[in-house]
């Protein structure tokens, strides 16, 4: 049998739910297989994510064209794998590495390098007739100690938006809802969908607009975090579900947004934290509400101030790192070693290459961090992400609110999944 190669890469520039340009690329291989793979993109991204290439001429999309990103991809990149081996993804991975040579992918951008890593991943998988979820189960067992059987991840749902993800004045920018107490992800999921519908009739009843943010959530005029929690733990409870038993609430501040000299300036809510009384606040919060996880409490860069948050609400409250890690596995690393925060957020773009999203989970299961695959509010139709989530048993996935198809194809790839392979789905205390 003739050895199977990459035989072309094709490149195109589209557009993602907001409307930005983003690259989808097609690796093709020498048996004629191929597929295609979209970029997402983040709107409160961190400082320490590799970077997105954007053209920057003002005179198309606003300077936010991907031209340029689409030309390294048929040149530098293509050059750099075309001919080689597609199921070594590590050794593809490399090479699109050295053709960038850079520590953060700023010579040819995290965003063509991913959409042909991403393309390259699931073209294998449809080279060796498998489902995605399943081939990178079988990769991962090269990169993780654990490599875990795959498993359906608890959803999170963004059911309320703010932040800049919003134009209202909340200055937290998620507001979430995890099912918990359920058997299936597709009853899990359900119970979201339900309250999703409750909140949607409070908002109406109480006079407030029902359009919805860049994730799906609703996005109404309040002010403060604790309006909003209230709000939903009402829907909860008028869908006839225990909130603290079958549904819990998540909060993703995204700090780093409103960090400004040492202080957390909350406008909506009129407060100027300093680390310390950001801290209380959030204990506050969280011995009020029945929250169970808060992703970037604090500043990306405020390591002793995470060091004291995971001290204070570490042993009862899952703290996430997205914008604090970016999935880099550097970050995750110094995370373990000085015990800041106890959950990692994987999102494939902040690093740019499949291998590297790989070696982030493994590092952080391994040292026992609680893993979540997450969306970008900048999203596409591609569901890679849901067959991340259990093909790597990451136990958790946020891919926004049960509206826009965005958000939704990632929750119907997963509803399908677990019914056509009869994946089991994560148990409460494994997820959390
Ligand atoms: C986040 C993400 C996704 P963005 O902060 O977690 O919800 O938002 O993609 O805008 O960075
Ligand atoms: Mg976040």
């Amino acid at each position: 049998m003739a050895k199977l190669t990459i035989k072309d890469i094709l490149a195109f520039e589209v557009l993602d739910s907001r409307g930005s340009p983003t690259i989808a690329a097609e690796v093709i291989l020498s048996d004629n297989n191929s597929s295609m793979a979209y970029v997402p993109s983040g709107a409160s991204t961190g400082k320490h994510e590799a970077l997105e290439f954007r053209d920057g001429d003002k005179s198309r999309y606003h300077g936010r064209g991907v031209s340029k990103a689409i030309n390294f991809i048929k040149n530098e990149l293509k050059e750099s794998i075309i001919g080689l081996d597609p199921l070594d993804q590590k050794v593809i991975d490399t090479n699109l590495c050295k053709a960038d040579g850079t520590h953060n992918k700023s010579a040819l951008g995290a965003n063509s390098i991913l959409a042909v890593s991403l393309a390259n991943l699931r073209a294998s998988a449809v080279s060796r007739s498998m489902p995605l979820y399943q081939y990178i189960h079988s990769i991962n067992k090269q990169v993780s100690k654990l490599n875990k059987e795959p498993i359906l991840p608890a959803p999170m749902l963004n059911i309320l938006n703010g932040g800049v993800h919003a134009d209202n004045k909340i200055d937290f920018q998620e507001f979430m809802i995890q099912p918990l107490g359920f058997n299936t992800f597709k009853s899990a999921l359900r119970c979201g969908v339900e309250i999703f519908y409750e909140l949607k009739n409070l908002l109406k009843s109480e006079n407030l607009i029902t359009s919805v943010g860049d994730e799906g959530g609703f996005a109404p005029q309040l002010a403060t975090a604790e309006e909003a929690i209230e709000l939903i733990l009402k829907a909860i409870k008028a869908s006839g579900y225990e909130a603290g038993k079958d549904v819990f609430v998540c909060l993703d501040p995204a700090s780093s947004e409103f960090f400004n000299e040492n202080k957390y300036i909350l406008q909506g809510a009129d407060k100027h934290l300093s680390p310390g009384e950001m801290i209380s606040y959030l204990k506050t919060l969280t011995s009020k509400y029945p929250i169970n996880s808060i992703e970037d409490g604090l500043d990306e860069d405020d390591w002793e101030g995470w060091k004291s948050l995971t001290e204070t609400l570490g042993s009862e409250v899952q703290l996430v790192g997205d914008d604090l890690f970016a999935t880099n596995p550097e970050r995750i690393k110094r995370g373990i070693e000085e015990s800041v925060a106890n959950s990692v957020l994987i999102k494939m773009n902040q690093i740019g290459t499949i291998s590297e999203t790989l070696e982030a989970v493994a590092l952080s299961q391994e040292n026992g961090y609680k893993t979540i695959i997450s969306h970008r509010s900048g999203e596409t139709e591609d569901t890679s992400i849901a067959d991340l989530a259990i093909g790597l048993a990451a136990g958790q996935i946020k891919t926004g609110a049960p509206s826009r198809t965005d958000r939704v194809s990632k929750y119907n790839r997963l509803i399908i999944l677990e019914e056509k392979f009869k994946i089991p789905f994560v148990g409460k205390n494994e997820a959390l």
